[in-house]
């Protein structure tokens, strides 16, 4: 029998059914944000007109994944995904040497490297990389584009999605774009937020938090030459984007769209709880972020749809939410967002041993599962732990107030609290509210600096149990597990930044140090028994479906507050998981967690777990995963 004709479907084609199916996602936002200012026709017509270049530009390799990922497009949500966030120079010095270093990464499971900011930034002091003036040139003591290009299709053969992070709040005030505004050009002095004279900026003072109040004070900045006071919210460097004008979205939305075309799959978009402002508000976490979110994802997705978002929110978990989509943003707004409330619950559970807030929290303030979104969950991150606990929260939990407890944890993880395991240390104290934040980095906070350097083998043992089980819950929570660099080699504090001028005022770079090889391949001590931990923990979680991101995630309260248990409830079986956060054994009768104890496996051990009169045994920091 004759074969009929072969179907055949153009890219132009593909382009334009990308656009019909993704338009109705575009409208709503538009003109919501920007009703007032522009004819919203006229506006689709020049994004589409900007998405059909990107679209033609676009090479044939990140065509072909395109096409792969509208067929297949939770392939983020997948229990495989596992993600290493890194330094390029730290890591592996320049680009070019990077992919030498893949086969380390593969051996640890990753399939996502967040590879921090490597766009050209600003000279001398440049916020660790988030003040960049040239968002289309690579950092050239990283090497060039056509550098990055290579890195990014060696990682696309392995496997491993490159991502990297696109500054959206703000430019560094020697961008092209600053540089004109400065200049006194009027469309370029209205992609930043300017004021004449300081009535304004007072006003919003009254209702704003200051983000580094130790070493950046203030929101604003006066500019003598200009006779102008510009928006900065974070270094006075950094000059906040006006996403008001429609203009700056095109503008952003170009880059983002050129990058994506030099083959990053996943963009970080950072700070981006500070993109909208209205007067008498925290300007943070506004309404129209999530249309600007749910604008910049979407258009992305019509002409690179192989491409994701993770926003950067490090809010309060009410605010959080949203950042996965909900309401009319369901299923529409970035893919991703930092679980940063999963990780100040972490560190608050381990230093009390008691998880009646986290529980609480976990349960009260987020859905079991997201529309084709999700979590990243993390422990460490390149940034300080900021509390982000409420008195609404504490108010739930008998005898706990939520200052005190902020201050608890603080004093434990700067070490001065008594008994305290943790090495770290207070970052911007602010004198007038006596709010801290805390640095430090994965194992010092978890007791490694300390007990090695006092030699003790069992505070070495504990401290390797809390990080394995910090590494368990992150693998097995919901979402994409954050690796970050060094923390699978319990790397401690690294002080050497205090000798860096342009780095000595900021003590983040405590936890960002560099790679320390020989440490990274010695066969025993500490840093193998932990990374041989990690990569048990990552290749188990990719044999269980039950992980993957969409599967919902549902806590359980067993009435103990030594253990923290979550479930995810996969379509054919639930996995239930146990974590105990103190240095005691600990045991759950076997009816509180719904289990049958006959049936059990703990994947972690591949045995049974043990289980004496009805009860199940969770060693200390132990976690198990029960199928
Ligand atoms: C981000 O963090 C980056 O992660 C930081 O390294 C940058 O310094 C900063 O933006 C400016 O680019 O204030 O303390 O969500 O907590 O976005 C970290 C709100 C920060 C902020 C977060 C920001």
């Amino acid at each position: 029998m004759a074969r009929p004709p072969q179907a055949t479907i153009t890219d132009d084609d593909l382009f334009a059914l990308r656009w019909d199916r993704g338009r109705r996602d575009l409208t709503g936002p538009i003109r919501r944000l920007y009703g007032d200012t522009v004819d919203a026709d006229a506006f689709l017509d020049r994004l589409k007109a900007l998405l059909h270049q990107h679209w033609q530009d676009r090479p044939a390799d990140l065509r072909l994944l395109d096409l792969q990922r509208d067929l297949n497009p939770d392939w983020f949500l997948s229990e495989r995904m596992v993600a290493y966030v890194f330094y390029i120079d730290r890591f592996a010095g320049r680009l070019a040497d990077l992919p030498g270093r893949i086969p380390y990464l593969a051996d640890l499971g990753v399939t996502y490297a967040h590879m921090m900011p490597c766009l050209k930034p600003r000279r001398g002091a440049n916020d660790g990389g988030y003040a960049v003036m040239d968002y289309r040139q690579i950092n050239p003591d990283l090497g060039t584009m056509a550098d990055f290009r290579a890195a990014t299709a060696a990682f696309r053969k392995t496997g491993i999605s490159p991502v990297i992070d696109m500054v959206v709040n703000h430019t560094a005030k020697e961008h092209d774009w600053a540089l004109r505004a400065r200049a006194g050009d009027p469309f370029y002095q209205a992609f930043y937020r300017m004021f004449d004279d300081d009535t304004l900026p007072k006003a919003f003072e009254e209702t704003l938090v200051e983000i580094f109040p130790a070493q950046a004070p203030g929101n604003f900045t006066y500019y003598p030459d200009m006779g102008k006071w510009v928006w900065t919210t974070f270094n006075e460097y950094q000059w906040d984007l006006n996403w008001e004008n429609p203009e700056v979205f095109l503008a952003v939305l170009d880059t983002i769209l050129y990058l994506a075309n030099q083959g990053v799959e996943c963009f970080r978009l950072d700070a981006v709880a500070f993109m909208w402002k209205r007067m008498g508000t925290g300007c943070q976490n506004l309404p129209e972020v999530h249309d600007l979110l749910q604008l910049l994802t979407q258009s992305t997705r019509i002409c690179a749809p192989a491409v994701i978002h993770k926003a950067e929110a490090i809010v309060g978990p009410s605010d959080l939410v949203p950042y996965l989509g909900t309401g009319t943003h369901a299923g529409k707004v970035s893919q991703l967002a930092y679980h940063n409330n999963l990780m100040v619950q972490f560190w608050s559970s381990l230093a009390s041993g008691d998880t009646r807030l986290m529980n609480y929290v976990l349960k009260t303030h987020f859905p079991e599962s997201f529309r084709r979104a999700s979590f990243a969950p993390y422990i460490r991150c390149h940034d300080d732990i900021g509390w982000a606990i409420t008195p609404e929260d504490t108010a739930h939990i008998p005898a706990m107030d939520a200052k005190a407890h902020r201050d608890y944890l603080s004093d434990f993880y700067n070490g001065s609290f008594p008994g305290s395991w943790a090495r770290g240390a207070d970052f911007q104290v602010n004198e007038e509210t006596g709010d801290r934040r805390t640095n430090g980095s994965f194992a010092s906070l978890a007791g490694l600096e300390l007990s090695v350097a006092a030699g003790d083998d069992t505070g070495i043992d504990m401290a390797i149990a809390r990080i394995r089980l910090g590494h368990a819950l992150i693998a097995s929570y919901g979402g994409i597990p954050l690796i970050y660099m060094g923390d699978e080699i319990g790397l401690t504090n690294d002080h050497s930044y205090l000798t860096e001028p342009a780095l000595a005022d900021d003590g983040r770079w405590m936890q960002r140090p560099a790679m320390d090889w020989a440490v990274a391949t010695a066969p025993t001590g500490p840093a193998a028994r932990i990374k041989a931990d990690l990569r048990h923990v990552m290749a188990v979680r990719k044999t269980m479906p039950q992980l993957a991101g969409d599967v919902p995630t549902r806590v359980i309260d067993t009435g103990n507050p030594a253990l923290f248990v979550w479930q995810r409830l996969g379509d054919d079986r639930t996995v239930t998981c146990i974590a105990n956060f103190t240095a005691r054994p600990q045991s759950l009768a076997v009816a509180d967690a719904g289990l049958d104890a006959g049936k059990l496996t703990d994947l972690l051990t591949g045995r049974p777990p043990e289980v004496a009169d009805d009860r199940i045994a969770i060693p200390p920091y132990g976690c198990l995963w029960l199928r």
